[in-house]
């Protein structure tokens, strides 16, 4: 009993209070969970124990029966006339006593938040508890779903400790449990109060109103549970017989809350709702073959490359393009052994220059003196990336500056969808088709097509994925850099070409993702020249980015989640420039040196959660060098922790992690840990992951590596993690 009347008082919003119709009911001083926004409190049942006897509407008293070294009595549960239970334990002849009450039949609830306030017995021998119970605990089947035993408060300590535990499937052979057990200072003496916020995907236990604890361990009781006050007699707590009797264990109160409009208001609130709708958003199999090249190629190669132009006017003659020893074979050559899987060659840039005899143009490498017009670039390409193994893109400029009909929408949206027909038709498969966005300021007025476009992609190349429609996006610069937190999952903007400002600084974010209501995969590309030009420029020839340029930039893209798009110019003669090759050895030299050996393969991992205690979700599927298997957790578990042991002391300075894209993204935090010295310690962290996170730091030594998932949507999951040891790039590159 706090106070003989309840006041209508503030919950934990004054906002609810304001609005509210409904009279609310609770203790002035009462301190509740926080709830969303504009959610408030209400007392469901609670029993403040003010009756001259213990009220048997509400509470069962049990007895008497033995209970485990002792009897529970019904004349050991009471009240004392001032407010307050007692469970008392005593000697009775030569057997020992105790009380027990329980609102088993009376009050059976689910969810909400349960406290009880309480003071402690002084003497050995026995324990107080607070808990709740049902009589389908013991079935066994759907883990804690169908009945958990749920241990708020247990005490059977003198001192300070206390433990609060979870029960399921029973007490025999499938018994499973999880709890904890901590030190309050101070608890052995006074009032304390202990509650439950039962949601229906958490348990979260508090002491004096502070958390000590949250699980959903056995997946969250979903059936109606009792409340029970207990006292026990057994060696568990001491020995009953060095104990001066009688002891008691005084009750205050018992309190139970729910928010207002259940908790179904509260948990599928908007936020959680936008959340689970985030989670569940997976990328096309396209999507995902795209995402897994990982390194590609660009090759811009036009009538600039003779001009020395970046954007050429569209008034070039055809007969200045002469590459004398053009070899797209060089150019496939040294895209694969950089490591590249697909090349994009600009087949029409903004000048209107079409690498293959379009039969809709004569700007083209028809009337050049290239193989004295009988020459196909893009058709050379396709042949020598085919026999190589490499994946083939198109750019084809929306913007043409030579075109006549550019500026007449009906007539140059014919005159594209043409080209792009030509191009998508007879060159075999094509895996990625570019849009570019970029119109000069001067640029005649007109709309593209872009929703025939995209339909006639669909049509001729079902398996290509497109840049700036529907399936990838700009990264939002051309420097390389991938965005800190690179979300795959955005929210469209409904428009067609790139469907989100993807210059944004933040995309992904819930904040971002504002309703939610055009969820869509959406991963970024990074794309960016090998020298500070698109085209080639002999100028440029001494400012090809270096292997320490290169490698940023690899962390930066790759590393964050996004597909590298690294463009290389051919020159006059139609070749890669022999500087522009040998970094490209040395970068790939490099990365090879870098990735050479995963110090974590076949590590042992341990997690802190697996889904549904499920062999096929444990923690070894991280490092069993498959990325298709992958651990994860219980839904609404959005913290955890894995632990890698590597075996034996291991030094390393580069970490690799990767979701399980497939089903989704949804790492938003994470630190990682050394053990060093007996403790943990942090040596890196980031937000988001994606399909690969690389993150690189100093040195570090230890055999065992902790993963703390800070913050993940609904549950995370881990197909790979690796760690390296980047030898030195002096000493890679000899220099
Ligand atoms: C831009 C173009 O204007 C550049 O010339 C280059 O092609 C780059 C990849 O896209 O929008």
């Amino acid at each position: 009993m706090r106070s003989p009347s309840l006041v209508r008082a503030a919950l934990t919003l004054s906002l609810f209070i304001a609005c509210c119709t409904a009279p609310l009911w609770a203790a002035a001083d009462e301190w509740l969970p926080p709830l969303p926004d504009g959610k408030g409190w209400q007392l469901a049942w609670s029993d403040e124990f003010d009756g001259k006897v213990v009220d048997q509407a509400k509470w069962e008293l049990c007895g008497d029966h033995k209970r485990r070294d002792g009897f529970w009595v019904k004349e050991d549960a009471y009240t004392d006339g001032e407010g307050h239970l007692i469970l008392r334990t005593k000697k009775d002849g030569d057997r020992y006593t105790c009380g027990s009450i329980r609102t088993r039949g009376k009050f059976e609830h689910r969810y909400g938040y349960w406290v009880c306030r309480c003071k402690f017995p002084t003497q050995q021998g026995h324990w107080p508890a607070f808990w709740l119970h049902a009589d389908s605990v013991g079935k066994i089947g759907d883990g804690g779903r169908d009945g958990t035993e749920i241990d708020i408060m247990e005490k059977p300590w003198l001192d300070d400790r206390t433990t609060q535990n979870l029960h399921w499937d029973g007490y025999g052979k499938e018994h499973q449990s999880k709890g904890t057990r901590f030190e309050v200072p101070g608890l052995s003496t006074g009032w304390h109060t202990f509650g439950l916020l039962w949601t229906p995907d958490e348990y979260v236990f508090y002491v004096d109103g502070k958390e000590t604890w949250r699980s959903n361990a056995g997946g969250v009781s979903q059936v109606p549970q009792y409340a029970k006050l207990t006292e026990e007699i057994g060696t568990w707590a001491g020995d009953i017989k060095q104990a001066t009797l009688p002891d008691s264990f005084v009750v205050d109160y018992v309190r139970v809350y729910d928010p207002v409009g259940g908790f179904r208001a509260v948990v599928d609130d908007t936020k959680k709702d936008l959340i689970r709708r985030a989670a569940e958003v997976c990328p096309s199999p396209q999507q995902l073959a795209w995402q897994q090249l990982e390194f590609i190629a660009f090759i811009h190669y036009t009538v600039n490359a003779f001009t020395d132009k970046e954007w050429g006017e569209g008034t070039e003659s055809p007969s200045i393009f002469n590459p004398t020893a053009l070899d797209v074979r060089q150019w496939v050559r040294t895209c694969k052994d950089a490591g590249m899987k697909m090349i994009i060659l600009t087949a029409k840039h903004h000048d209107g220059f079409c690498l293959w005899p379009s039969k809709y143009t004569e700007h083209s490498v028809k009337n050049s003196p290239y193989k004295s017009g009988k020459g196909d670039i893009v058709g050379e390409l396709a042949q020598a990336c085919r026999e190589a193994g490499l994946k083939l893109g198109l750019y084809l400029s929306p913007w043409d500056r030579h075109e006549p009909t550019y500026g007449d929408t009906a007539g140059y949206n014919k005159f594209y969808k043409n080209q792009l027909r030509e191009l998508l038709t007879n060159y075999g498969e094509i895996t990625e088709v570019w849009f570019d966005g970029a119109k000069g300021e001067n640029a005649k007025d007109m709309e593209y097509d872009w929703a025939g476009y995209y339909a006639i992609v669909r049509e001729l190349q079902p398996n290509a994925v497109i840049f700036n429609g529907p399936d990838i996006r700009w990264v939002g610069n051309e420097r390389g850099y991938a965005r800190e937190s690179e979300w795959s999952v955005v929210n469209s903007n409904g428009s067609l070409f790139g469907i989100v400002n993807c210059t944004a600084k933040d995309l992904g974010s819930l904040d971002a993702l504002g309703k939610g209501d055009r969820l869509v995969w959406y991963p970024a590309e990074t794309d960016v020249s090998i020298r500070p030009g698109w085209f080639y420029h002999a100028k440029e020839d001494g400012r090809v980015k270096s292997v320490r340029q290169l490698l940023d930039i690899y962390f930066s893209s790759v590393g964050y989640s996004s597909v590298l798009l690294l463009n290389l110019p051919p020159d006059r003669r139609g070749l890669i420039h022999e500087n522009d090759i040998q970094r490209l050895r040395e970068f790939r030299k490099a990365l090879d040196a870098i990735f050479d050996e995963d110090l974590a393969a076949g590590a042992k991992a341990t997690a802190s959660n697996i889904r549904a205690y499920d062999a096929a979700f444990a923690a070894d599927k991280i490092t069993d060098g498959d990325r298709d298997t992958y651990w994860t957790a219980d839904d609404w578990t959005t913290t955890a922790t894995v632990e890698f042991d590597l075996g034996k002391p291991r030094t390393f300075n580069v970490a690799e992690l990767g979701e399980h894209i497939k089903i989704g993204q949804r790492i938003s935090g994470f630190a990682l840990d050394s053990w060093d010295s007996g403790g943990w310690k942090e040596f890196a962290h980031g937000t988001t992951v994606g399909y690969k996170r690389l993150l690189r730091f100093p040195d570090v030594t230890t055999s065992r590596v902790r993963l703390r998932i800070l913050d993940s949507r609904v549950c995370p999951t881990l197909g790979g993690f690796a760690l390296y040891n980047a030898p030195p790039m002096e000493k890679v590159l000899g220099q």
